[in-house]
């Protein structure tokens, strides 16, 4: 299938989106087999064609970070915080986390893979086609396992490929009190030996924070990853200065997430360990922080950035990668085009994924084709969604 007539953002190179203006791309067998200027295309090419009017073909998106997966909702604390508790009060108070812990508990596979369905289905309507999905409702065994079975079973019913996050050091339920190494070591590792028997586990995740692990804590975990072979990622410096980053960048991490409170010194042991920042600006947002993740050192010491949802009950109750595009550029000052880098090329990388992100030939045919004149305007505006059509595996949905 030859699309024609298109201007592409193919996303290669560092700067202006990597932009062709009169282009053309054909797909073969779910797969991009040519891109490039319209007058350059193959003489040889006799299959069918589309003119696609001049409009702009991105890759598909990516989310790379979310907790679409969780039973409940916790508007009640959106009413408490206004009322001027914090979010770290509301999770000492028994709220936060460990309530949405209890209602995922709670509810059926069915059930909560038909609320996870109510936040995917907005995301693919702005043209995702891969999204991440965390564990850490259940700091149990079988409920861990439980979210992470219907996370792999939203490929089964949407059009959209999964990875699945481990997440069970997200925090320490009620009934360790507190006894954080005995609950990494009864649950957590168990939990994640079980899931990855089971090929659940893409990577391993954490939330290294005052209020949940510290980096000693998590030790034991990330060492059992590496002895499985499973990748580490890190929810790190969201809400103070904790060393997460540091530690992330030691076991060769994905990727660090948040990083509101990340140093300089951060941003080169990511640089050294390749990797990604993962800004989070709906999280930044709802909890009306004030500190701003270290942007210029991430741009100067070349850390990839990655952008993602963060799509959560609690902190990020967010279902646009295009509202985050926006955050990102005016609350953080990233730039339009590191915005859609950060939500295709860097998000690809901060899961470990080499096949999409990019349009170059021998890539995977996940496009976005999009109503707009210039990729600018996907940040620009807020709250429209000018996608035309999304390209999943070359089939267009
Ligand atoms: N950081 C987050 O942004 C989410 N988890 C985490 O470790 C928030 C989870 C929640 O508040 O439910
Ligand atoms: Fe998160």
């Amino acid at each position: 299938m030859l699309l024609r007539n298109v201007t592409l953002a193919t996303m290669q190179g560092d700067q202006s989106y990597g932009l062709v203006p009169s282009g053309a791309l054909i797909i073969d067998a779910g797969h991009i087999a040519w891109v490039g200027e319209e007058k350059d295309l193959p003489p040889n090419y006799n299959g069918p064609e589309e003119d696609l009017s001049g409009r702009l073909i991105t890759p598909a998106l990516i989310d790379c970070h979310t907790h679409v997966v969780h039973g409940g909702n916790r508007s009640n604390e959106f009413e408490m915080r206004l009322m001027g508790a914090s979010y770290q009060e509301v999770a000492r108070a028994g709220g936060g986390i460990v309530s949405t812990v209890t209602a995922t508990r709670e509810a059926s596979e069915e059930m909560l893979l038909k609320g996870a369905l109510r936040f995917v289905d907005a995301l693919l309507a702005e043209g995702v086609c891969t999204l991440e999905v965390k564990s850490g409702y259940g700091l149990d065994i079988d409920t861990e396992l439980k979210m992470l079975r219907v996370a792999k079973a939203i490929a089964s019913v949407r059009d959209v490929r999964i990875k699945s996050t481990f997440l069970g050091a997200h925090a320490v339920p009620a009934e360790f009190h507190e006894n954080t190494a005995t609950y990494v070591s009864q649950v957590c590792i168990p939990a994640l030996n079980a899931a990855h028997a089971e090929g659940l586990v893409d990577a391993v995740d954490g939330f290294c924070e005052g209020i949940a692990f510290s980096p000693a804590d998590l030790k034991p975990l990330f060492e059992r990853a590496m002895a499985l072979g499973l990748p580490v990622k890190l929810h790190a410096e969201q809400l103070s200065h904790f060393g997460g980053t540091e530690m992330a960048a030691r076991y060769g991490a994905l990727s660090a997430d948040h990083l509101e409170y990340a140093t300089e010194a951060d941003a080169k042991a990511l640089a050294q360990a390749g990797s990604v920042a993962v800004i989070l600006p709906a999280a930044f947002y709802t909890l009306r922080e004030t500190q701003v993740p270290p942007i210029k050192a991430f741009r100067s010491h070349g850390v990839p950035m990655a952008l993602a949802t963060d799509c959560n009950p609690g902190s990020s109750p967010i279902a646009s990668l295009l509202l985050t595009m926006n955050m990102a550029c005016t609350l953080f000052r990233m730039t339009p085009h590191e915005a859609l880098a950060g939500v295709t090329r860097h998000a690809a990388s901060a899961l470990g994924l080499f096949d999409c992100g990019m349009l170059a030939s021998g890539m995977r045919a996940d496009l976005a084709v999009w109503d707009v004149e210039h990729p600018a305007e996907l940040a620009y505006r807020i709250g429209y969604n000018p996608l035309w059509r999304r390209f999943f595996g070359g089939r267009a949905k």
